[in-house]
């Protein structure tokens, strides 16, 4: 049986990078379930998320987390709540270099925000995608009164990635301590 404090869920859009973040942060070789990319039309991806990924990391503080990666691909929507269950929270990883990544914060939001209320959010691909403006988000967010923290990251980096965990730890002890 695996025993830990925290669970902590990655969810959001195809592509965005939960499984490339939960491989930047783990300290056990990751448990990944990935296939041949069937939903070419989606993404162009070679491999997509099917199962649940699964990694873990200790913070400095000896807490141990359980890293927990979503399907991006809304087919598998009937796994993103049981995932949650349990989880002390979800980082929502939303990828800017999508041609609609407004409206997939809002959708992974609506759907997420309804199995637990300790949010962070993550765009992703901010470095393949200079056109578009990443302000939209916060004023999406502020216009629906969501003050869900938000930052520009790079699921490749290992320093981005614990800034999102971290934070999401923080928002809870602040709730709850
Ligand atoms: N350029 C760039 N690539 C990134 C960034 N974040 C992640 N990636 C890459 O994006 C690709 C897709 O990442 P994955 O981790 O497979 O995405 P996923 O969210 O697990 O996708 P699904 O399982 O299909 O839902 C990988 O090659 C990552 O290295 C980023 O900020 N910039
Ligand atoms: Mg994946």
């Amino acid at each position: 049986m695996i025993i830990q404090k925290y669970k902590i869920v990655f969810a959001g859009s195809m592509g965005s990078g939960k499984t490339e973040a939960i491989k930047t942060l783990s300290e056990i070789s990751i448990l990944e379930t990935e296939a041949f990319n069937t939903d070419q039309e989606r993404h162009k991806k070679l491999n997509t998320t099917v199962g649940i990924d699964y990694g873990e990391i200790t913070l400095e503080d000896g807490n141990k987390i359980g890293l927990y990666g979503t399907p991006g691909q809304d087919r598998f929507d009937f796994m993103w709540g049981v995932v949650c269950q349990g989880a002390i929270g979800t980082i929502i990883l939303i990828d800017h270099s999508h041609p609609d990544s407004l409206h997939e914060l809002k959708y992974y939001i609506d759907i997420f925000k309804s199995y637990g209320e300790n949010i962070v959010i993550g765009i992703t691909h901010v470095d393949e995608n200079t056109e578009t403006s990443t302000h939209q988000y916060r004023t999406w967010l502020t216009e629906n009164n969501l003050n869900y923290p938000l930052f520009l990251v790079d699921a490749r980096l290992k320093d981005h990635v614990l800034l999102l965990i971290e934070t999401l730890i923080t928002t809870l002890e602040i709730k709850y301590l």
